[in-house]
Protein backbone atom coordinates (compact mmCIF):
# COMPACT_ATOMS: atom_id res chain seq x y z
CA UNK A 1 0.00 0.00 0.00
CA UNK A 2 1.31 3.36 -0.68
CA UNK A 3 0.23 6.06 1.81
CA UNK A 4 -0.82 9.70 1.43
CA UNK A 5 2.15 11.32 2.67
CA UNK A 6 1.25 15.20 3.20
CA UNK A 7 -1.41 17.09 1.42
CA UNK A 8 -0.90 20.88 0.99
CA UNK A 9 -3.50 23.15 -0.75
CA UNK A 10 -3.47 27.01 -1.69
CA UNK A 11 -5.54 29.89 -3.87
CA UNK A 12 -5.16 30.63 -7.25
CA UNK A 13 -7.33 32.33 -9.61
CA UNK A 14 -9.02 30.48 -12.21
CA UNK A 15 -10.14 32.11 -15.94
CA UNK A 16 -12.73 34.54 -14.86
CA UNK A 17 -10.02 35.87 -12.33
CA UNK A 18 -12.06 34.43 -9.37
CA UNK A 19 -10.07 32.42 -6.89
CA UNK A 20 -9.84 28.45 -6.31
CA UNK A 21 -8.38 25.97 -4.65
CA UNK A 22 -5.60 23.79 -5.87
CA UNK A 23 -4.72 20.93 -3.79
CA UNK A 24 -1.24 18.96 -3.74
CA UNK A 25 -0.89 15.35 -2.25
CA UNK A 26 2.30 13.94 -2.10
CA UNK A 27 2.26 9.91 -2.17
CA UNK A 28 5.16 7.27 -2.40
CA UNK A 29 7.45 10.41 -3.44
CA UNK A 30 5.11 11.49 -6.09
CA UNK A 31 2.82 14.51 -6.28
CA UNK A 32 -0.41 15.06 -7.49
CA UNK A 33 -2.13 18.35 -8.33
CA UNK A 34 -5.97 19.24 -9.21
CA UNK A 35 -7.70 22.66 -9.32
CA UNK A 36 -11.19 22.76 -8.57
CA UNK A 37 -13.15 25.05 -11.32
CA UNK A 38 -16.48 26.81 -11.05
CA UNK A 39 -19.64 27.81 -12.31
CA UNK A 40 -21.48 30.70 -12.92
CA UNK A 41 -24.99 29.38 -14.20
CA UNK A 42 -25.11 27.04 -10.97
CA UNK A 43 -28.04 25.12 -10.35
CA UNK A 44 -29.56 25.32 -6.66
CA UNK A 45 -29.36 21.74 -6.02
CA UNK A 46 -25.31 21.54 -6.39
CA UNK A 47 -23.22 20.94 -4.00
CA UNK A 48 -22.09 23.79 -1.89
CA UNK A 49 -18.65 25.44 -2.96
CA UNK A 50 -17.58 27.53 0.02
CA UNK A 51 -16.20 31.48 -0.26
CA UNK A 52 -14.93 33.35 2.20
CA UNK A 53 -17.20 36.29 1.52
CA UNK A 54 -16.00 39.78 2.93
CA UNK A 55 -13.56 42.42 1.20
CA UNK A 56 -10.78 40.27 -0.25
CA UNK A 57 -11.39 39.50 -3.51
CA UNK A 58 -14.47 40.94 -3.55
CA UNK A 59 -16.10 38.01 -1.18
CA UNK A 60 -15.12 35.20 -3.71
CA UNK A 61 -11.93 33.91 -1.68
CA UNK A 62 -11.66 30.37 -0.28
CA UNK A 63 -9.24 30.59 2.42
CA UNK A 64 -11.47 28.88 4.05
CA UNK A 65 -12.19 26.47 2.27
CA UNK A 66 -7.82 26.07 1.87
CA UNK A 67 -7.28 26.16 5.47
CA UNK A 68 -10.22 23.33 5.76
CA UNK A 69 -8.21 20.87 3.40
CA UNK A 70 -4.72 22.26 5.38
CA UNK A 71 -6.20 21.46 8.80
CA UNK A 72 -9.11 18.94 8.71
CA UNK A 73 -8.78 17.26 5.45
CA UNK A 74 -5.20 16.62 5.71
CA UNK A 75 -5.34 14.75 8.76
CA UNK A 76 -8.28 12.78 7.66
CA UNK A 77 -6.27 11.38 4.94
CA UNK A 78 -2.57 11.24 5.48
CA UNK A 79 -1.88 7.85 6.58
CA UNK A 80 -4.93 6.34 4.13
CA UNK A 81 -4.04 3.98 1.07
CA UNK A 82 -4.16 6.82 -1.74
CA UNK A 83 -5.43 4.16 -4.41
CA UNK A 84 -8.46 3.85 -2.13
CA UNK A 85 -10.02 6.69 -4.32
CA UNK A 86 -13.53 5.32 -3.10
CA UNK A 87 -12.27 4.99 0.52
CA UNK A 88 -11.17 8.35 0.53
CA UNK A 89 -13.90 10.22 -1.12
CA UNK A 90 -16.12 8.12 1.22
CA UNK A 91 -14.33 9.44 4.10
CA UNK A 92 -14.63 13.17 2.90
CA UNK A 93 -18.12 12.91 2.77
CA UNK A 94 -18.83 11.27 6.10
CA UNK A 95 -16.06 13.98 7.64
CA UNK A 96 -18.51 16.55 6.22
CA UNK A 97 -21.75 14.93 7.57
CA UNK A 98 -24.22 17.13 5.09
CA UNK A 99 -25.58 15.69 2.05
CA UNK A 100 -24.52 18.81 -0.06
CA UNK A 101 -20.94 19.16 1.43
CA UNK A 102 -21.87 22.49 2.95
CA UNK A 103 -19.88 21.78 6.00
CA UNK A 104 -16.46 21.65 4.30
CA UNK A 105 -17.14 23.34 1.10
CA UNK A 106 -17.23 21.18 -1.99
CA UNK A 107 -14.46 22.78 -3.59
CA UNK A 108 -12.12 21.70 -0.70
CA UNK A 109 -13.68 18.04 -0.61
CA UNK A 110 -13.00 18.09 -4.65
CA UNK A 111 -9.47 19.51 -4.50
CA UNK A 112 -8.52 16.91 -2.05
CA UNK A 113 -10.38 14.28 -4.04
CA UNK A 114 -9.00 15.38 -7.65
CA UNK A 115 -5.36 15.49 -5.45
CA UNK A 116 -5.55 11.99 -4.63
CA UNK A 117 -6.41 10.66 -7.68
CA UNK A 118 -3.36 12.66 -9.53
CA UNK A 119 -0.77 11.38 -7.10
CA UNK A 120 -2.44 7.95 -7.33
CA UNK A 121 -1.57 7.83 -10.85
CA UNK A 122 2.07 9.13 -10.37
CA UNK A 123 2.78 6.43 -7.80
CA UNK A 124 1.53 3.95 -9.80
CA UNK A 125 3.45 5.48 -13.08
CA UNK A 126 -0.12 5.06 -14.86
CA UNK A 127 -1.56 8.24 -17.03
CA UNK A 128 -4.37 9.07 -15.67
CA UNK A 129 -7.00 7.82 -17.82
CA UNK A 130 -5.95 4.51 -16.94
CA UNK A 131 -5.70 4.44 -13.84
CA UNK A 132 -9.09 6.08 -13.51
CA UNK A 133 -10.48 3.13 -15.38
CA UNK A 134 -11.51 0.26 -14.00
CA UNK A 135 -10.62 -2.25 -16.63
CA UNK A 136 -9.37 -0.47 -19.61
CA UNK A 137 -9.97 2.84 -20.97
CA UNK A 138 -13.04 3.77 -23.05
CA UNK A 139 -13.52 5.82 -26.06
CA UNK A 140 -12.17 9.00 -27.09
CA UNK A 141 -15.42 11.91 -26.57
CA UNK A 142 -17.42 13.19 -28.82
CA UNK A 143 -16.92 17.23 -28.32
CA UNK A 144 -19.81 19.69 -28.44
CA UNK A 145 -18.29 22.88 -29.02
CA UNK A 146 -19.42 26.23 -27.80
CA UNK A 147 -19.51 28.55 -30.39
CA UNK A 148 -22.09 31.15 -29.79
CA UNK A 149 -22.55 32.13 -25.94
CA UNK A 150 -25.17 34.08 -24.41
CA UNK A 151 -27.13 34.06 -20.77
CA UNK A 152 -25.16 34.68 -18.14
CA UNK A 153 -21.93 33.77 -19.79
CA UNK A 154 -22.12 36.54 -22.18
CA UNK A 155 -22.44 40.34 -21.71
CA UNK A 156 -25.10 40.51 -24.59
CA UNK A 157 -27.00 38.18 -26.77
CA UNK A 158 -29.80 36.11 -26.22
CA UNK A 159 -30.58 34.76 -23.31
CA UNK A 160 -29.78 31.39 -24.30
CA UNK A 161 -26.66 30.52 -22.14
CA UNK A 162 -24.43 28.33 -25.57
CA UNK A 163 -25.20 27.75 -29.16
CA UNK A 164 -22.61 24.50 -29.74
CA UNK A 165 -21.71 22.96 -32.51
CA UNK A 166 -21.23 18.70 -32.72
CA UNK A 167 -18.90 17.36 -35.31
CA UNK A 168 -21.11 14.14 -35.65
CA UNK A 169 -19.84 13.23 -39.62
CA UNK A 170 -16.01 12.60 -37.91
CA UNK A 171 -14.28 9.41 -37.64
CA UNK A 172 -11.29 10.51 -35.58
CA UNK A 173 -11.36 13.05 -32.64
CA UNK A 174 -8.42 15.26 -34.59
CA UNK A 175 -10.69 15.58 -37.42
CA UNK A 176 -13.80 16.75 -35.22
CA UNK A 177 -11.56 19.29 -33.80
CA UNK A 178 -10.36 20.56 -37.28
CA UNK A 179 -14.21 20.61 -38.45
CA UNK A 180 -15.18 22.47 -35.84
CA UNK A 181 -12.58 24.87 -36.21
CA UNK A 182 -13.73 25.60 -39.90
CA UNK A 183 -16.95 26.44 -38.68
CA UNK A 184 -15.83 28.58 -35.52
CA UNK A 185 -13.89 30.53 -37.92
CA UNK A 186 -16.43 31.34 -40.33
CA UNK A 187 -18.76 32.04 -38.00
CA UNK A 188 -15.68 34.61 -36.62
CA UNK A 189 -15.39 35.84 -40.23
CA UNK A 190 -18.89 36.50 -40.72
CA UNK A 191 -19.37 38.60 -37.55
CA UNK A 192 -15.72 40.23 -37.76
CA UNK A 193 -17.49 43.34 -39.93
CA UNK A 194 -19.34 43.63 -36.13
CA UNK A 195 -15.87 45.13 -34.83
CA UNK A 196 -13.51 42.77 -33.04
CA UNK A 197 -16.05 39.94 -31.93
CA UNK A 198 -16.21 39.34 -28.17
CA UNK A 199 -14.97 36.52 -26.83
CA UNK A 200 -17.28 35.20 -23.75
CA UNK A 201 -16.43 33.07 -20.79
CA UNK A 202 -15.89 30.25 -22.33
CA UNK A 203 -14.09 30.80 -25.49
CA UNK A 204 -17.46 31.84 -27.63
CA UNK A 205 -18.54 34.49 -29.81
CA UNK A 206 -20.82 37.25 -28.25
CA UNK A 207 -22.23 38.48 -31.71
CA UNK A 208 -24.60 41.50 -31.48
CA UNK A 209 -27.70 38.93 -31.90
CA UNK A 210 -30.87 39.16 -30.61
CA UNK A 211 -33.06 36.40 -31.01
CA UNK A 212 -32.13 32.65 -30.86
CA UNK A 213 -33.45 31.57 -34.26
CA UNK A 214 -30.25 34.40 -35.06
CA UNK A 215 -27.91 32.86 -33.53
CA UNK A 216 -28.64 29.56 -35.02
CA UNK A 217 -28.87 31.33 -38.33
CA UNK A 218 -25.56 32.20 -38.20
CA UNK A 219 -23.88 28.86 -37.12
CA UNK A 220 -25.52 27.14 -39.80
CA UNK A 221 -24.35 29.95 -42.23
CA UNK A 222 -20.48 29.32 -40.58
CA UNK A 223 -21.10 25.58 -41.39
CA UNK A 224 -22.37 26.07 -45.05
CA UNK A 225 -19.42 28.91 -45.30
CA UNK A 226 -17.08 26.29 -44.03
CA UNK A 227 -17.94 23.62 -46.98
CA UNK A 228 -20.25 21.08 -45.00
CA UNK A 229 -22.88 19.18 -44.76
CA UNK A 230 -25.51 21.02 -42.17
CA UNK A 231 -27.18 18.04 -39.70
CA UNK A 232 -24.51 14.85 -41.69
CA UNK A 233 -21.17 16.39 -40.81
CA UNK A 234 -22.03 19.11 -38.52
CA UNK A 235 -25.12 18.96 -36.18
CA UNK A 236 -26.14 21.68 -33.16
CA UNK A 237 -26.51 21.39 -29.24
CA UNK A 238 -27.86 23.81 -27.59
CA UNK A 239 -27.91 24.58 -23.85
CA UNK A 240 -30.66 27.07 -23.09
CA UNK A 241 -30.02 26.68 -19.05
CA UNK A 242 -33.30 27.75 -18.55
CA UNK A 243 -33.08 28.42 -14.67
CA UNK A 244 -32.26 31.41 -15.26
CA UNK A 245 -34.35 33.14 -17.40
CA UNK A 246 -36.83 31.09 -15.07
CA UNK A 247 -39.45 33.79 -13.12
CA UNK A 248 -40.65 31.73 -10.29
CA UNK A 249 -43.07 34.77 -9.27
CA UNK A 250 -45.00 34.56 -12.27
CA UNK A 251 -44.15 31.15 -13.42
CA UNK A 252 -43.19 32.47 -16.47
CA UNK A 253 -39.78 32.04 -18.73
CA UNK A 254 -39.22 35.59 -19.73
CA UNK A 255 -37.44 35.78 -23.08
CA UNK A 256 -36.58 39.62 -22.95
CA UNK A 257 -34.62 39.80 -26.10
CA UNK A 258 -37.22 39.07 -27.95
CA UNK A 259 -39.90 39.98 -25.58
CA UNK A 260 -41.98 36.63 -24.98
CA UNK A 261 -43.20 35.47 -21.69
CA UNK A 262 -43.90 31.74 -21.81
CA UNK A 263 -45.82 29.34 -19.86
CA UNK A 264 -44.07 26.02 -19.84
CA UNK A 265 -46.43 24.85 -22.12
CA UNK A 266 -45.20 27.53 -24.84
CA UNK A 267 -41.45 27.31 -23.64
CA UNK A 268 -41.91 23.15 -24.16
CA UNK A 269 -43.47 24.53 -27.97
CA UNK A 270 -40.79 26.55 -28.41
CA UNK A 271 -37.96 24.13 -27.86
CA UNK A 272 -39.69 21.20 -29.84
CA UNK A 273 -40.16 24.30 -32.58
CA UNK A 274 -36.12 24.59 -32.87
CA UNK A 275 -35.48 20.68 -32.79
CA UNK A 276 -37.95 21.14 -36.04
CA UNK A 277 -36.30 23.92 -37.47
CA UNK A 278 -32.28 23.35 -36.98
CA UNK A 279 -30.06 19.83 -37.00
CA UNK A 280 -30.20 19.79 -33.05
CA UNK A 281 -28.88 16.70 -31.66
CA UNK A 282 -28.98 17.73 -27.54
CA UNK A 283 -31.05 20.10 -26.04
CA UNK A 284 -29.69 20.69 -22.31
CA UNK A 285 -31.81 22.48 -19.60
CA UNK A 286 -35.24 23.40 -21.92
CA UNK A 287 -36.52 23.84 -18.51
CA UNK A 288 -36.05 25.71 -14.72
CA UNK A 289 -34.41 22.87 -12.66
CA UNK A 290 -37.77 21.48 -10.26
CA UNK A 291 -40.35 21.62 -13.42
CA UNK A 292 -40.00 18.02 -13.18
CA UNK A 293 -43.34 18.02 -15.10
CA UNK A 294 -42.09 20.07 -17.94
CA UNK A 295 -39.14 18.23 -18.43
CA UNK A 296 -41.24 14.89 -18.57
CA UNK A 297 -43.67 16.43 -21.12
CA UNK A 298 -40.47 17.69 -23.88
CA UNK A 299 -38.86 14.36 -22.97
CA UNK A 300 -42.06 12.41 -24.10
CA UNK A 301 -42.62 15.02 -27.08
CA UNK A 302 -38.75 15.25 -28.55
CA UNK A 303 -37.09 12.22 -26.48
CA UNK A 304 -37.39 10.64 -29.26
CA UNK A 305 -35.59 12.68 -31.46
CA UNK A 306 -32.95 14.42 -29.48
CA UNK A 307 -31.06 14.04 -26.62
CA UNK A 308 -32.24 15.51 -23.79
CA UNK A 309 -30.31 16.64 -21.33
CA UNK A 310 -30.02 17.25 -17.58
CA UNK A 311 -27.41 19.58 -16.32
CA UNK A 312 -28.85 22.01 -13.30
CA UNK A 313 -32.13 19.60 -13.14
CA UNK A 314 -29.48 16.72 -11.95
CA UNK A 315 -26.85 18.48 -10.53
CA UNK A 316 -24.36 15.35 -10.98
CA UNK A 317 -26.57 14.13 -8.07
CA UNK A 318 -27.86 10.25 -8.11
CA UNK A 319 -30.53 10.44 -6.52
CA UNK A 320 -31.76 13.47 -8.60
CA UNK A 321 -30.99 11.15 -11.68
CA UNK A 322 -32.43 7.83 -10.20
CA UNK A 323 -35.58 10.39 -9.85
CA UNK A 324 -35.21 11.36 -13.59
CA UNK A 325 -34.79 8.02 -14.51
CA UNK A 326 -38.12 7.06 -13.04
CA UNK A 327 -39.69 10.01 -14.49
CA UNK A 328 -38.81 9.98 -17.66
CA UNK A 329 -37.85 13.17 -17.44
CA UNK A 330 -34.76 13.18 -19.59
CA UNK A 331 -32.54 10.64 -21.70
CA UNK A 332 -29.17 12.29 -20.94
CA UNK A 333 -27.09 13.81 -17.65
CA UNK A 334 -24.44 16.65 -17.63
CA UNK A 335 -21.46 15.53 -15.28
CA UNK A 336 -19.50 17.81 -13.61
CA UNK A 337 -17.32 16.97 -10.71
CA UNK A 338 -17.69 19.47 -8.63
CA UNK A 339 -21.50 19.76 -8.49
CA UNK A 340 -21.03 16.62 -6.73
CA UNK A 341 -17.62 17.03 -4.37
CA UNK A 342 -16.14 13.76 -5.38
CA UNK A 343 -14.80 11.74 -7.86
CA UNK A 344 -16.58 9.01 -6.60
CA UNK A 345 -20.11 10.87 -6.83
CA UNK A 346 -19.40 11.66 -10.21
CA UNK A 347 -18.30 8.00 -11.08
CA UNK A 348 -21.47 6.91 -9.89
CA UNK A 349 -23.67 8.88 -11.56
CA UNK A 350 -21.71 7.90 -14.91
CA UNK A 351 -22.95 4.76 -14.06
CA UNK A 352 -26.06 4.87 -12.94
CA UNK A 353 -26.89 6.73 -16.08
CA UNK A 354 -25.26 4.16 -18.01
CA UNK A 355 -27.44 1.22 -16.11
CA UNK A 356 -29.98 3.31 -17.54
CA UNK A 357 -29.28 3.44 -20.88
CA UNK A 358 -28.44 6.93 -20.61
CA UNK A 359 -26.18 8.85 -22.31
CA UNK A 360 -23.40 11.26 -20.23
CA UNK A 361 -21.37 14.09 -21.05
CA UNK A 362 -18.70 14.84 -18.85
CA UNK A 363 -18.71 18.72 -18.61
CA UNK A 364 -16.31 21.78 -17.71
CA UNK A 365 -17.15 24.75 -15.88
CA UNK A 366 -17.66 27.88 -16.94
CA UNK A 367 -14.71 28.94 -14.50
CA UNK A 368 -12.00 27.30 -15.02
CA UNK A 369 -7.72 26.21 -15.17
CA UNK A 370 -5.66 24.76 -17.09
CA UNK A 371 -6.09 21.29 -15.01
CA UNK A 372 -7.21 18.51 -17.71
CA UNK A 373 -8.35 16.12 -15.03
CA UNK A 374 -11.84 15.94 -16.78
CA UNK A 375 -10.61 14.39 -20.09
CA UNK A 376 -8.97 11.96 -18.78
CA UNK A 377 -11.80 11.14 -16.53
CA UNK A 378 -14.07 11.44 -19.16
CA UNK A 379 -11.99 8.83 -21.22
CA UNK A 380 -11.10 6.47 -18.48
CA UNK A 381 -15.49 5.77 -17.82
CA UNK A 382 -16.12 6.09 -21.41
CA UNK A 383 -18.37 8.75 -20.96
CA UNK A 384 -18.92 9.50 -25.09
CA UNK A 385 -19.35 12.72 -25.13
CA UNK A 386 -17.81 16.02 -23.23
CA UNK A 387 -18.46 19.71 -23.06
CA UNK A 388 -15.49 22.06 -22.27
CA UNK A 389 -16.35 25.28 -24.04
CA UNK A 390 -15.32 26.94 -27.37
CA UNK A 391 -11.84 26.40 -29.51
CA UNK A 392 -10.16 29.37 -27.75
CA UNK A 393 -8.87 30.51 -24.07
CA UNK A 394 -5.87 27.69 -22.56
CA UNK A 395 -8.47 26.71 -19.80
CA UNK A 396 -10.60 25.27 -22.84
CA UNK A 397 -7.61 24.16 -25.10
CA UNK A 398 -6.26 22.22 -22.04
CA UNK A 399 -8.65 19.58 -22.48
CA UNK A 400 -8.87 19.34 -26.05
CA UNK A 401 -5.04 19.19 -26.33
CA UNK A 402 -5.05 16.73 -23.28
CA UNK A 403 -7.70 14.30 -25.37
CA UNK A 404 -5.48 14.91 -28.55
CA UNK A 405 -2.27 13.11 -26.85
CA UNK A 406 -4.85 10.55 -25.01
CA UNK A 407 -5.53 10.21 -28.61
CA UNK A 408 -2.09 9.82 -29.80
CA UNK A 409 -0.93 6.97 -27.11
CA UNK A 410 -3.89 5.29 -25.95
CA UNK A 411 -4.90 3.63 -29.31
CA UNK A 412 -8.62 3.75 -28.29
CA UNK A 413 -11.54 4.88 -30.78
CA UNK A 414 -13.08 7.60 -31.20
CA UNK A 415 -16.87 7.65 -29.79
CA UNK A 416 -18.13 9.90 -32.48
CA UNK A 417 -21.94 10.42 -33.13
CA UNK A 418 -22.89 6.73 -31.35
CA UNK A 419 -22.56 8.44 -28.44
CA UNK A 420 -25.69 10.58 -28.88
CA UNK A 421 -28.57 9.27 -27.74
CA UNK A 422 -31.16 8.38 -28.73
CA UNK A 423 -29.01 5.49 -30.65
CA UNK A 424 -31.05 5.53 -34.05
CA UNK A 425 -32.90 8.65 -34.24
C1 LIG B 1 -23.22 24.78 -17.96
C2 LIG B 1 -21.84 25.24 -17.53
C3 LIG B 1 -20.80 24.98 -18.56
P1 LIG B 1 -21.50 26.93 -15.61
O1 LIG B 1 -24.23 25.41 -17.63
O2 LIG B 1 -23.36 23.72 -18.56
O3 LIG B 1 -21.13 25.53 -19.80
O4 LIG B 1 -21.86 26.57 -17.12
O5 LIG B 1 -20.20 26.32 -15.31
O6 LIG B 1 -21.49 28.43 -15.54
O7 LIG B 1 -22.60 26.34 -14.77
MG1 LIG C 1 -25.59 23.78 -18.44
Amino acid sequence: MTEIAAVDAWEVLDSRGHPTVRVQVTAGGETGTFTVPAGASTGDHEAVERRDGGDRYGGLGVRGAVETVRDELAPLVVGCDVTDQTGVDESLADYDGTDDFSAVGANAALGVSGGVAHAASAARDEPLYEYLARDSPGRIPLPMVNVVSGGLHASRGPEIQDFLVVPVGADAYPDALEVVWDVRSAVGDRIAGDGSPLVADEGGFSPDVESVDDAFDLLAAGVRDAGYDLGGDVAFAVDVAAAHFYDAETDRYVLDSVGRSLTRDGMVDLVAQWVDDYPLVSVEDPLTEDDWEGWATLADRIGDEVQVLGDDLLVTNESRLDRAVDADAANAVLVKPNQTGTLTGARRVVEAAKEAGWATVVSARSGETCDATIADFAVALDAGQIKVGSLARSERLAKYNRLLAIDRFHDGEFAGRDALVPRNP
